[in-house]
């Protein structure tokens, strides 16, 4: 079997995903996401000016072959944009093989090691009440556990605190409006101790409200120093959480050894991570509990799979990134691995708009609170590619991050 084509397809069904679909010489295809938010159009042109040429004429089936050729061969390594392209062409490889298995993708990583596959939802709120309403939402949708993100009082906009209303209207599972994306980038604002000061009341909150069961997560978003970080993992102790995730830029990897002595927190962190390098320290001296890494970002479900192997023996596990930005086909190709690895911890799940579900129809299904990837061979979605030329791209950027004095922060 060859490769005889290779299409990039950018579509908009609320917000910006890109699509590559490899063909074979027998007619079959496989997809995969290389959606890298905000920076969309630079991972098209990889892939259409400097991978697809590589691609033409070549066996499908040779996976990892493939995956080192592109890794190794462009002697610039890592970096989200080249791991992003990278990625799209190991998971349409995938979904071409179990294809031609007749097999859905879980089987060929191993099978199913769970009946299906534990997620958390998005709730929000400017205020506290707000927050519970949200709360309330993701529960009447059968969420089972729930990110918990407020606004700071002083702060006009915060990370994770959505202004407008919910979109996924056709599915069931809201919680995804249509945030972070603007034509010029939004300016939020931000104040470490007011944020300090601020949450454990929060947690306190929700926790007499919502009782003691409830697994509760929350993303600081890379905005904290190490001791700042530690304080914050010290003072939400009390309310028990799954864990505290991105609590400070983890490009120094050693600072996480400071946050890891102070506080007993579960640690969550990799979303921004491109390869197993960007986790060595963190994972081999045990200093996180859990890799958050996209298989959009990553380079694919066969690196994913082999960080996950390197967690396992430190007796860390994944909870694979899954915001509305990684496409159906990322967050398919997330479900199969989530489904067959042992060191399951959790999946990202914020749902679609119902224009999405439209032009990704998608074999993988979600029911309390769980997801399941369905049983169609390959990873389970087909593109509608009529459907997704009526949605062209639209320029978006993400928001930036300025302290009260005009500083730049991390966003
Ligand atoms: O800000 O995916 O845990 N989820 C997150 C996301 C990221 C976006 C950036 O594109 O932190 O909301
Ligand atoms: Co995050």
């Amino acid at each position: 079997m060859k490769i005889i084509d290779a299409q990039v397809i950018v579509t908009n069904p609320g917000r910006n995903f890109v699509t590559l679909k490899i063909t074979t010489d027998e007619g079959i295809t496989g997809l995969g996401d290389a959606t890298l938010n905000g920076r969309e159009l630079s991972v098209v042109s990889y892939l259409r000016d400097h991978v697809v040429p590589l691609l033409l004429g070549t066996d499908p089936h040779r996976i990892e072959d493939t995956w080192q050729y592109l890794y190794r061969g462009a002697y610039w390594r890592r970096g989200p944009v080249t791991m992003a392209a990278i990625a799209a062409v190991d998971v349409a490889l995938w979904d071409i093989k179990a294809k031609v298995a007749g097999l859905p993708l879980y089987q060929l990583l191993g099978g199913a090691s769970r009946d299906r596959v534990r997620t958390y939802g998005h709730a929000n709120g400017a205020t506290v009440p707000e927050l519970f309403d949200s709360v309330r939402a993701r529960l009447a949708e059968g969420y089972q556990a729930v990110r918990i993100q407020t606004g700071v009082p002083g702060l006009k906009t915060v990370y994770g605190v959505h202004q407008g209303t919910a979109i996924a209207e056709a599915d069931g599972v809201a919680g995804a409006p249509r945030l972070d994306q603007h034509a010029t980038p939004l300016v939020e604002d931000w104040d470490t101790r007011a944020y300090l000061r601020h949450m454990p009341t929060v947690f306190e909150a929700v926790r007499n409200e919502f009782g003691p069961e409830l697994p509760l997560l929350h993303d600081a978003h890379h905005r904290l120093t190490p001791i700042e970080a530690a304080r914050l993992g010290k003072s939400l102790e009390p309310y028990d959480l799954f864990w505290l995730e991105d609590c400070t830029p983890a490009e120094n990897q050693d600072g996480l050894r400071l946050v890891r002595e102070h506080t007993t927190t579960p640690l969550a962190i990799g979303e921004v991570f491109n390869t197993v390098f960007d986790y060595q320290t963190l994972v081999a001296d045990q200093l996180i509990d859990y890799v958050r890494s996209a298989v959009t970002h990553f380079g694919g479900v066969s690196p994913l799979r082999k960080l996950f192997d390197f967690a396992a023996q430190h007796q860390i596990k994944s909870a694979i990134h899954g915001p509305e930005d990684i496409s159906p086909v990322g967050m398919a190709a997330a479900i199969h691995l989530d489904l067959a690895i042992h060191n399951f911890g959790i999946q990202e799940y914020s749902g679609y708009t119902a224009r999405t579900h439209e032009v990704f129809q998608h074999a993988f299904t979600f029911e309390d609170g769980h997801l399941h990837p369905g049983e169609a061979p390959g990873i389970g979605v087909e593109l509608d590619e009529e459907m997704a030329a009526g949605h062209p791209y639209e320029q978006a950027y993400l928001p930036v991050n300025r302290l009260q004095d005009g500083t730049i922060h991390d966003w």
